[in-house]
């Protein structure tokens, strides 16, 4: 009998994957393809781009340990199509077949190439997330609001997770009140686990240097972990010696100290290498064992199964168009301090650099720095989107577009946050030690030198009153904007104005 093809994506290396199971080892060819296509529809970062193909090869060899015929290409293979849909036509041409079983991928573009693809391709769901697309529509349907609170109590009560009988462990189901503490001072702890690269890693290393030298951020050193058997020490790791004061500190922002208690596990979690339920497991039991606190372990386990869960929902509920949106009409381009230009914003310079040094920072940086800043200066969120893809070595568009268009940029108009995500200098002050190496004044409110966090702010919101002025949740920041002497307005958005200008200008700002 005539095999079929099954395609595993770069993001779809999980032993246990739906189109793996529904294959028959002694008869079908795993199709993995390193390709043009994938590496450049955004400019990824080397870093990125080397770590997808280290854990592809990682896993196509282990695949053919386990008996699998794989027919791999790799990026310089000179045969290739540089395209999924081309390769699998080409591999199945080579085979006499064009049957094809595959997972469902992360991304519509690819949903929709294998759809219209001159191929039979029998699209698996993804089970290796927690709520399946049918269960998270029966929840959305006929909600007036999309609250992920909501979302988070049901998939605790689906789990099992952290629970007491039928209700929350320790008898709340949030304990994000406990979660905002200011960075510690000198804090001693374990940085996240590194691995030193191997001959398959080196080989990519030096595939990507070679092509994609000239995209923004640093390849070397590369630490990441690039099999599953790593990725387990890495969570090992997490869970030992960070988890216990991940909550306290999750919201803290240090200059010297880039990944605080977080775990780096998004990029293994998301190419497949760790699955959402063992991680969560793990947490809890770690809290069970009176090893972690409740508020870490529960700030944790929502982050997984509530936030990462119900951006996929939004995403694959919100069709291909959402990453189009853009609710607050913002037009202005990307400016260059996001691919590395100068800026005297030390928060933002801060941000940048350890973005482009390490494909990493954590959810504060990405959503009250990069993102903040992006929002309050009016910048285009398709731009701002395919900064946020590019950059991050766990971007992949079912969970960035919702957490850029979405909770970020708020271009979905309110779906997934109810206000936008937007705040002056004083937050930054607050929970990072960003402001104290800052050429601008945090304290200063207008005038030369003042922190241009506090002028746009309150330029956003005078901006845009017609929409936000009935929010409640925003009620109080008009009202202290109109007790504002005018004289005092005029001068924030006369300051801002100019701020803009000199943005707009590519003057250093
Ligand atoms: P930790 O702080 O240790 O968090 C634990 C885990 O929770 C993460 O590994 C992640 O899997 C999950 N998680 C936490 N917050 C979210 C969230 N909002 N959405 C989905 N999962 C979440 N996360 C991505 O995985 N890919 C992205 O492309 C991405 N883009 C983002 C863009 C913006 C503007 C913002 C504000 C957030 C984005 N996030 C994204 C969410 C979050 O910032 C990252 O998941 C987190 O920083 C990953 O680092 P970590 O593993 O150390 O996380
Ligand atoms: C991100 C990425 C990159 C850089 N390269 C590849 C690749 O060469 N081959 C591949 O199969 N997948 C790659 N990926 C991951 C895909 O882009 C990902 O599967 C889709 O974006 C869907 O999430
Ligand atoms: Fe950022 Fe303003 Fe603080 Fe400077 S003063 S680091 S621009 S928040």
């Amino acid at each position: 009998m005539v095999g079929r093809l099954v395609l595993v994506l770069g993001d779809q290396l999980s032993e246990g994957l739906s189109a793996l199971r529904a294959a028959d080892p002694d008869r079908d060819t795993v199709v993995m393809a390193e390709v043009l296509e994938e590496t450049h529809y955004v400019p990824h970062h080397p870093k990125k781009i080397a770590l997808v193909l280290s854990a592809m090869r990682h896993f196509a060899a282990e695949l053919r340990a386990a008996g699998w015929d794989v027919a791999y290409t790799r990026l310089d293979d000179p045969d290739s199509t540089r395209s999924i849909v081309g390769e699998l036509m080409r591999r199945g041409q080579a085979r006499g077949t064009s049957v094809v079983i595959a997972t469902r991928p992360g991304e519509w573009r690819l949903v929709e190439a294998l759809e219209n693809a001159p191929l039979t391709v029998r699209l698996h769901p993804d089970d290796r997330f927690l709520c399946d697309l049918d269960t998270f529509e029966s929840w959305a349907a006929g909600r007036k609001e999309l609250r992920m609170e909501y979302f988070y109590r049901e998939m605790r009560r689906n789990t099992g997770l952290l629970m007491e009988g039928d209700g929350p462990a320790g008898g709340k189901w949030n304990y994000d009140h406990d979660n905002r503490e200011p960075p510690p001072r000198g804090a001693d702890h374990s940085a996240p686990m590194h691995f030193t690269p191997d001959a398959v890693t080196e080989e990519v290393l030096e595939l990507v240097d070679a092509r994609f030298g000239e995209n923004f951020g640093r390849l070397r050193p590369f630490r990441f972990a690039v099999t599953r058997a790593q990725a387990l020490r890495a969570l090992d790791h997490f869970a030992r010696h960070l988890l216990p004061n991940f909550g306290t500190y999750q919201d803290a922002m240090l200059s010297d100290d880039r990944f605080l208690y977080h775990s780096l596990l998004s990029p293994y979690l998301n190419l497949g290498l760790l699955g959402p339920m063992e991680i969560c497991t793990r947490v809890e039991a770690e809290w069970r064992a009176g090893n972690a606190p409740l508020n870490a372990a529960e700030g944790y386990i929502r982050q997984i199964i509530g936030w990462r869960e119900f951006m996929r929902g939004i995403y694959f509920r919100e069709g291909p168009e959402y990453t189009a949106r853009n609710a607050l009409g913002h037009a202005r381009d990307l400016p260059w301090l996001y691919w590395g230009g100068q800026t005297a914003m030390n928060c933002l310079s801060h941000a940048v650099a350890q973005t482009g040094e390490e494909a990493y920072a954590h959810h504060i940086q990405r959503l009250m720095v990069t993102g903040n800043f992006a929002l309050l200066a009016g910048v285009d969120p398709h731009q701002v989107h395919e900064w946020y893809l590019s950059v991050y070595a766990d971007a992949y568009e079912w969970v960035e577009a919702p957490n850029v268009i979405g909770m970020s940029q708020f271009a979905d108009g309110g779906i997934v946050a109810t206000k936008p995500y937007v705040s002056s200098g004083n937050y930054i002050a607050k929970m990072s030690d960003y402001c104290a190496g800052c050429a601008y004044s945090v304290k200063q409110k207008t005038g030369a030198g003042a922190c241009p966090f506090n002028l746009l702010y309150w330029d956003f919101m005078h901006r845009h009153r017609a929409r936000f002025a009935r929010n409640p949740r925003m009620a109080q920041m008009y009202a202290t904007w109109d007790r504002m002497t005018p004289e005092r307005r005029a001068a924030v958005l006369e300051g801002a104005a100019a701020f803009l200008a000199r943005l707009d200008a590519g003057e250093p700002v």
